[in-house]
């Protein structure tokens, strides 16, 4: 009779239930895991840091729909990921860590690396575990990753002591699990869906925030169709960009501040109240706003502000019930009102306050200047990635999303450090695709190691560091008389070399007028490119010298 190791049952059942991606670092006890992956024909990533691992490892569960995994050693390599699990759980990604802990038999002696990482990674997952025996890895493995991707989704952790990795079973002792369907797609109780639609015809001022659940959902054709066929103003989160595309006629984002503080009735498609949405709370949003909201989760609805209508369901089912819905109304929010006058205006106005930024040729550069040129070059089929303080804010506004589930930032967490993982992740998923990570030099340099990864695994990643010297800005020189500001980095700092002394292209723009070629020559570049542009260390949302 034959025997198989832990090590191979765990990844077969990986593979068996979805898992095509690996991201970790190896060490004791999980190599045998991770050669066994590969064997399985699991994709698997060597990285340099376990954090950007389990960044990467979560970009990919929600680039593909199903949780990927991330694979660390026990003791610091499980803590290590604990940030991406923690990262995770606030963006509701799915993704499954495995740790490799000491030996059941070493327990409590003081073993290589021991530690309680079962309680350490749960209060920062949907579900823990550890495997005791390897023939339960099947079912452990199945409910992991059931319960990562189904409902809310969310981070899952398994714990695999070395003796169990080590451990030789009878085949004949254990049953493969059977693979997990796709997720269910619950929808909405019908008269919820008659009385959202009602309460939208009684809007003066309607808005529809696009969340990035239905980016995960799948919901783009079901949304772009509703929001047609409603002509309804909508605005996008962060990550909802691209699910009805920023520069679709009826997309007020130019004008954000102005359509969160005045909308009526705001309908929240699966996003959330929280700080990113300034919690739907006065001033920010209008005191009485009345609120429409769909979230897969019962427990989100009524968060901060009462819903007056509850639509609770998968994204991508609800908005098809609401489109059929509408099929019984002559109902849509007419061309001509106030509230487009209005909004209309505003944006041209934010657009007017900017525009000499935008056109501001001298050197060194402004972030707006930076991003013109970034956005006539950055293909439309890219998926962007991007983090740090103004870098992200302000590229938010300037590099638009035509597709969904193609933009990758800091998130609800507002993690520094996910960038790199999360252009490694997009890379192996979309191979076919430019991946495109503008980055503050802050941002960058969590994970900047990174960039071997890159390298090393050619992927065409083209990486636009926006380097003000510093967090959220910097100085011309570092002080001598003085101890450094806490914000300060290195002024004029050459990353553009990190990347060459890893075979990649690294470039250094200093004057404008050398960006957009810089930039067309890190795309044609078969390979990582990194476009280190310098900015001005004073450059911020507004001119700040004259
Ligand atoms: C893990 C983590 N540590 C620290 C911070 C605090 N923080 C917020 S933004 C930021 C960096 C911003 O600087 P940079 O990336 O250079 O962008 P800039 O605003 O300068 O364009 C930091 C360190 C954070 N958000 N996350
Ligand atoms: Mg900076």
């Amino acid at each position: 009779m034959a025997t198989v190791r832990g090590a191979t049952i765990i990844a077969e059942s990986l593979k068996q239930q979805g898992v095509e991606y690996m991201f970790g670092i190896v060490g004791f006890p999980v190599v045998p895991i991770a050669a066994a992956a590969q064997k399985a024909g699991i994709t698997y990533i060597g990285m340099r840091n376990e954090q950007a691992a389990s960044y990467a490892a979560q970009a990919a569960g929600y680039l593909t729909g199903r949780p990927q995994a991330c694979l660390v050693v026990s003791g610091p390599g499980v803590i290590h990921a604990l940030s991406g699990l923690a990262n995770a759980q606030s963006n509701c990604w799915p993704m499954i860590l495995i740790g490799g802990a000491s030996p059941v038999v070493q327990n409590g002696r003081g073993a290589f690396q021991e530690e309680k990482q079962v309680a350490a990674a749960a209060g920062f997952c949907k579900y823990a575990h550890a495997v005791e025996d390897a023939r339960r890895i099947p079912f452990y493995v199945e409910q992991a990753v059931r319960t990562s991707f189904y409902g809310r989704p969310g981070a899952v952790y398994l714990d695999m002591p070395d003796d169990v990795i080590l451990q030789q079973v009878e085949e004949s002792d254990y049953r493969k699990a059977t693979t997990i369907p796709d997720a269910p797609r619950p929808q909405a109780m019908e008269e919820n869906i008659e009385a959202a639609l009602t309460a939208l015809e009684s809007a003066q001022r309607p808005l529809v925030i696009v969340g990035k659940g239905m980016a995960w959902s799948n919901a783009e054709n079901e949304v772009r169709e509703f929001i047609e066929r409603t002509q309804l103003p909508f605005l996008a989160s962060p990550m909802g960009k691209g699910v009805v595309p920023d520069e679709h006629a009826l997309s007020v984002g130019a004008a954000r501040t102005h359509a969160l503080k005045e909308a009526d009735v705001v309908f929240l498609m699966g996003a959330r109240l929280n700080w990113i949405m300034h919690f739907g709370l006065a001033p920010r949003f209008s005191r009485d706003v009345r609120v429409i909201q769909l979230d897969m989760s019962a427990e989100e609805i009524g968060t901060n502000v009462p819903a007056e209508v509850a639509l609770v369901g998968d994204g991508k089912a609800v908005v098809a019930q609401l489109n059929r819905a509408l099929d019984n109304r002559q109902w849509f929010y007419p061309a001509e009102t106030d509230w487009r006058s209005a909004l209309a205006a505003k944006a041209e106005a934010n657009q007017t306050t900017v525009q000499p930024m935008i056109e501001d040729d001298s050197a060194p550069m402004n972030y707006y200047r930076a991003f013109k040129d970034i956005r006539e070059w950055l293909p439309e089929n890219a998926v962007i990635v991007s983090e740090g303080a103004n870098t992200m804010d302000i590229g938010r506004t300037q590099m638009p999303n035509s597709l969904p589930r193609s933009r990758l930032d800091a998130g609800s967490y507002g993690t520094m450090g996910v960038g790199m993982g999360f252009a490694i992740a997009a890379a192996t998923v979309h191979p076919d695709r430019p991946i495109v990570a503008v980055e503050g030099d802050s941002g960058f340099g969590f994970s900047g190691m990174e960039v071997e990864t890159m390298c090393r695994h050619k992927m065409p990643v083209k990486i636009v560091l926006l380097n003000n010297g510093g967090i959220g800005g910097g100085m011309d020189e570092l002080p001598t008389d003085k101890p450094i500001p806490v914000s300060i980095l290195t002024p004029r700092a050459r990353y553009d070399l990190m990347m060459e002394a890893f075979g990649g292209k690294g470039i250094l723009v200093e004057d404008p007028k050398d960006l957009r070629s810089a930039l067309d020559d890190a795309m044609a570049f078969d390979g990582p490119a990194l476009v280190n542009v310098l900015l001005d260390p004073r450059a911020g949302r507004r001119k700040t010298n004259s």
